[in-house]
This record gives C-alpha cells, sequence and structure tokens, in this order.
C-alpha cells in the first residue's frame, strides 16, 4: 500500500521568505518542533488516473492540483516513469486544532512516494524531496526539533535533527480562535512580505536567533526558548503589517489571546506564544500550567477548542 505518517510540526524560528519559488528554496533557516498530536497518513499506488482522496472524499479543486503538481515535479525530477497515481490522505488533526496540516501532508507524500517508486531514500533526501511539496515539511521527516538550514541549491535545503527525543518540558496548546480559510496563502503572503522596509532586519538576525534558540535546547531553557519564540513571531508579523501594501492574520481575538497570556505572564504562569500564517495562538508552556491555561483561555472565550501537543516522532511506514 506504500503508507507514511508524519506528523506537523511548528516553528519557534520561522520560515518566511522565498529565495526560489519554484524549488522553495527559503531566505533563511528555521527551527520547529514537530508535535504528537497532528499528523498525516498517506497511501498511494499506481492507477490508471490520478486522483486524490482527502479524509475519503475525492478532491478536485485547487489542493488536488497542487498535489498532482508536485507527483509529476519530483517524476519528472528524478526521472521516474510519469504514471498516474491514486492517493489516499488521512489528517489526524483534531478540528479543535486550528492547526494547517500542508507539513504532515507533504512530508507523508513524499515518504508514500519513495515507498511507491522504491527509491530508498536517506531522510535527508526524504527531506529534500518534502521541501518541494511545502517548506515546512522538510522539518516533519524529523521528530522532536529539527533545524532546515537554507543552503544555497536543492541539494543543500534539508532539514536534520538536534534533539529527536528531548527531555525539556515543553508543551504546546492550540487554541482555536477562528476557523475561516485564510484570505492569503503563505506562500503569496511571503511574497508579500519582503516588501517590508524591516525585511533585510528579518534576514540579518536569522544567525543569531537560530543559535541563541539551539543554546535555549541545548541548555534545557524555556524561558529562552519562549521569549525568543514569541519574539520571532512577533517579528515576521510586523513584518506583513509593514509590507507594501500592509496585511495581517490576525484577526481580534488573536489581540484579545495576546493580552491573556501577557497576563498569566504577570499572575506568575510562565507562557508565551507564537503564531503562524493565520489567526490561532499556540500558547508554549510547561506541563504543571497547562490545566491553569486552559481554564483560563475557556473562562475568557466562549466556546474556544483547545488541543493540547507535546513532541511527535519522525515519518514512519505502516508497511
Ligand atoms: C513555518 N510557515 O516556518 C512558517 C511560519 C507559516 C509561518 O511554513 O509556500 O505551507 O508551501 O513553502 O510551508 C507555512 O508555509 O509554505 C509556513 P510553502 P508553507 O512553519
Amino acid at each position: 500500500m506504500n503508507t507514511a505518517i508524519a506528523h506537523t510540526n511548528i516553528a519557534l524560528i520561522k520560515y518566511w521568505g522565498k529565495q526560489d519559488e519554484q524549488l522553495r528554496l527559503p531566505l533563511m533557516s528555521s527551527l520547529s518542533m514537530t508535535l504528537d498530536a497532528f499528523y498525516t497518513d498517506t497511501s498511494i499506488e499506481f492507477a490508471d488516473e490520478d486522483k486524490f482522496y482527502l479524509n475519503g472524499t475525492l478532491q478536485t479543486d485547487a489542493s488536488a492540483q497542487r498535489v498532482f503538481t508536485y507527483i509529476h515535479k519530483l517524476q519528472a525530477l528524478l526521472n521516474l516513469r510519469p504514471e498516474s497515481v491514486v492517493i489516499k490522505s488521512v489528517n489526524h488533526v483534531p478540528t479543535a486544532a486550528g492547526l494547517a496540516s500542508s507539513s504532515s501532508a507533504f512530508a507523508a507524500l513524499a515518504g508514500a512516494f519513495n515507498r511507491l517508486y522504491k527509491l530508498d531514500l536517506n531522510h535527508k533526501q526524504l527531506s529534500i524531496l518534502a521541501r518541494i511539496g511545502s517548506g515546512s515539511a522538510s522539518r516533519s521527516i524529523f521528530g522532536g526539533f529539527s533545524i532546515w538550514k537554507k543552503g544555497v541549491t536543492s541539494d543543500d535545503s534539508f532539514a536534520y535533527p538536534i534533539d529527536e527525543n528531548p527531555t525539556m518540558d515543553l508543551h504546546l496548546l492550540a487554541i482555536e480562535l477562528d476557523t475561516k480559510p485564510k484570505s492569503l496563502s503563505s506562500t503569496e503572503g511571503m511574497k508579500l512580505a519582503k516588501t517590508s522596509p524591516f525585511f533585510n532586519h528579518w534576514l540579518e538576525a536569522n544567525d543569531s536567533e537560530l543559535d541563541a534558540m539551539i543554546s535555549a535546547i541545548n541548555n534545557n531553557d524555556f524561558t529562552a526558548l519562549g521569549e525568543l519564540a514569541e519574539y520571532n513571531a512577533n517579528e515576521m508579523h510586523a513584518i506583513n503589517l509593514s509590507a507594501k501594501p500592509g496585511f495581517t492574520y490576525f484577526v481580534p481575538e488573536t489581540l484579545k489571546a495576546i493580552e491573556l497570556i501577557h497576563t498569566l505572564r504577570k499572575n506568575g504562569i510562565e507562557c508565551y506564544y507564537t503564531i503562524d500564517a493565520g489567526p490561532n495562538v499556540k500558547v508554549l508552556c510547561q506541563l504543571k500550567n497547562v490545566k491553569d491555561i486552559q481554564k483560563y483561555f475557556v473562562s475568557e472565550f466562549n466556546n474556544v477548542k483547545i488541543v493540547s501537543a507535546s513532541f511527535g516522532p519522525g515519518i514512519s511506514y505502516l508497511d
């Protein structure tokens, strides 16, 4: 059946800007945490006609187009027979998560493709294939903490693990504030962000922020990790606001959630936020505070859904 399973990841040092759109080569290195609670399993088989099923439903929209463009690109790149395929993907992302799944989706698809053609690729090669589907997917090949180094060519831009079984007490609470599809894709947002006058600073700060995050992880320093992850997310969203034209993924509830995190901190409950290309907020915290933080968000927002996650594993195969 050629089935691969990959988990989503959340960037603590973010990828936001490409040097090559086609190959998805980034302008900066990024660092992420792979999550246990959210994953995708994908199987692929040769068939008479290209078909893509997501959660059991045949897809005919832009998402199917993106998947087949990707498969055809890999077939051409690796000089493989351009055969048709049936792809069946299931996203095990709780509906409450409010998390994008392109990182797990393209990592699992790259793994399934590897099995289909019996390519026997190593994890570095798989990370390169996953990256071509979606940048963040390069990091989902690995569990725990991983770094995607930007590289200068396609063969040189891949992720590697820094600690696949971290012992750090680090939990993530995904707070679902808004379920509407985002108005601007990551791909488009990244293009616009390059017009910000602060974009150069974003690139210049990348090396030192990456080094500082690696130190925080090596020193098991939750405070340093949280402060820097929050700062890095703020920089990314500041670039969006200052682009020409400016834009934001925030909705009013996003700002309210940020305010709540400030209040929690003032009250001695240590927690930090990170926010991706959408309105939902992810809280970084330690196990002892998970329940209190959940309670506080539930009391301040009506019907808010919260999913708790910690470290997840790298790619695996079902058969
Ligand atoms: C990240 N994001 O590092 C950043 C932070 C969102 C904000 O990677 O265009 O779906 O497919 O390479 O990987 C989301 O963008 O973008 C993303 P493409 P992707 O996780």
